[in-house]
């Protein structure tokens, strides 16, 4: 580590070039550990490592310096990472705000609107992300189901951006303009006003900019869920108790963690607490279980890193397993624990 101290992002991210156009995944892998080893954040990673090196790959490919092969393999190893990455781009406070994010029909360049996903991940919205080319009618219909807050489009080819009028349209036509569509990709970052052109509300030029930009038309408070939403939280919660509870152990023998009767009556009290800080409306109820657990749990052979794993698998689960929003509202207040026990475990 220390020899990379003074390493400059603008040199990680040369020797990543060199990796993706040698093709060495493991060579990638370690520029990635040697950023992180420095603090870059996941987000600067994206941004700042991955973003330029794929510009430069066209380049290279389009004065063709690299074949489509290195092409297809340097795009394999960057969606490869960020899939390994995506669990650092846990929320930091939850937001009960939906978003789709899709390709437009025929764009298969969907390298770049993952980014947006995981960077609105992080943001604390409930994010669906369909990747590339996305047919127009199931992207509105998803926009529906979700109860959408904001629709996300990419369109890298100019040659796509009359499909994203066509879907202006038929989000029209469905009765759903007042969702507000955002877009990106390379003729927006070419030309300015075309969002306006186009009837958007917006588009930004990278994903942290997405974010802003989003936070200027839904509004930047995480404002908390109505009395009448927490309600339907807790009857979706204790509706799938059972399946949320399968779901977590499994996901928890699949980590290799074996003391799954012990497992099992965690996960069971901590749905009771959540069932119960939901039923208040207060996930601040729940606070004091963290330091009471970790009095409590090493006596049972329960380590305070265990119960940060299990947190997260618990929150995860609710996320992915209740139907949207409940999950994100649910997985918000076990998230709250997730997050005082990271400082109780770096304190
Ligand atoms: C990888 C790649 C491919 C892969 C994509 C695979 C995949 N899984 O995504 C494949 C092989 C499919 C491909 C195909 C083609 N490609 Co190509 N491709 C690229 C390359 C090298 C990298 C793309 C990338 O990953 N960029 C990195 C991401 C992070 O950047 P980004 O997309 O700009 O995303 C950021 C912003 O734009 C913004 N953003 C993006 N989407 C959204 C959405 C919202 C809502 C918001 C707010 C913001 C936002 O935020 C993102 C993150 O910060 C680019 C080079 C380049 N300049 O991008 C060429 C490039 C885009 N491709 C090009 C070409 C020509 C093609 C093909 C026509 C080639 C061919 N003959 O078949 C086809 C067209 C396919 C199609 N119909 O879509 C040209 C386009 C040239 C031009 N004048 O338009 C480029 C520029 C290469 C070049 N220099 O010549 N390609």
């Amino acid at each position: 580590m220390s020899e990379h101290i003074h390493q400059p992002i603008g040199e990680l991210q040369s020797s990543y070039l060199h990796a993706l156009v040698a093709g060495s995944g493991r060579e990638a892998d370690r520029v990635v550990t040697a950023a992180l080893d420095l603090a870059v954040t996941p987000q600067q990673i994206y941004l700042d490592i991955f973003q330029p090196t794929a510009y430069q790959i066209g380049q290279l490919w389009q004065r063709n310096k690299v074949s489509v092969a290195q092409e297809h393999l340097a795009t394999a190893i960057v969606e490869r990472q960020m899939g390994e990455m995506h669990p650092m781009f846990r929320p930091k406070q939850p937001r009960s705000h939906t978003m789709v994010l899709g390709c437009v029909p025929d764009e298969w360049h969907r390298v770049g609107l993952r980014m947006v996903a995981d960077f609105f991940e992080a943001d604390g919205w409930d994010v669906h992300y369909l990747g590339a080319n996305v047919p127009v009618k199931d992207l509105v219909g998803l926009a529906r189901e979700s109860h959408a807050d904001l629709v996300g489009l990419s369109a890298e080819m100019i040659f796509n951006v009359p499909r994203v009028s066509e879907f202006v349209q038929a989000l029209d036509q469905a009765g759903l303009s007042g969702i507000p569509i955002i877009a990106g990709g390379m003729p927006f970052i070419v030309q300015h006003d075309l969002a306006q052109a186009l009837n958007l509300r917006g588009s930004a030029p990278n994903a942290e900019q997405a974010v802003r930009l989003a936070h200027e038309i839904v509004g930047t408070r995480s404002s908390p869920p109505s009395p009448l939403m927490l309600a339907a939280t807790v009857l979706a919660l204790r509706a799938n108790s059972e399946k949320i509870l399968a779901e977590a152990l499994e996901r928890s023998q699949v980590a290799g963690d074996t003391e799954i009767a012990l497992i099992h009556a965690g996960y069971q009290y901590v749905l009771r607490m959540l069932d119960a800080a939901l039923v208040a409306g207060s996930p601040e109820l729940l606070d004091g279980q963290i330091s009471w657990a970790n009095d409590r749990q090493p006596h049972d052979g329960i380590a305070p890193e265990q119960l940060f794993e299990r947190l997260i698998r618990m929150a995860d689960t609710l996320r992915e397993t209740l139907p949207s929003p409940h999950g994100a509202i649910a997985a918000s207040y076990v998230d709250r624990l997730v997050a005082q026990q990271q400082v109780y475990l770096a304190g």
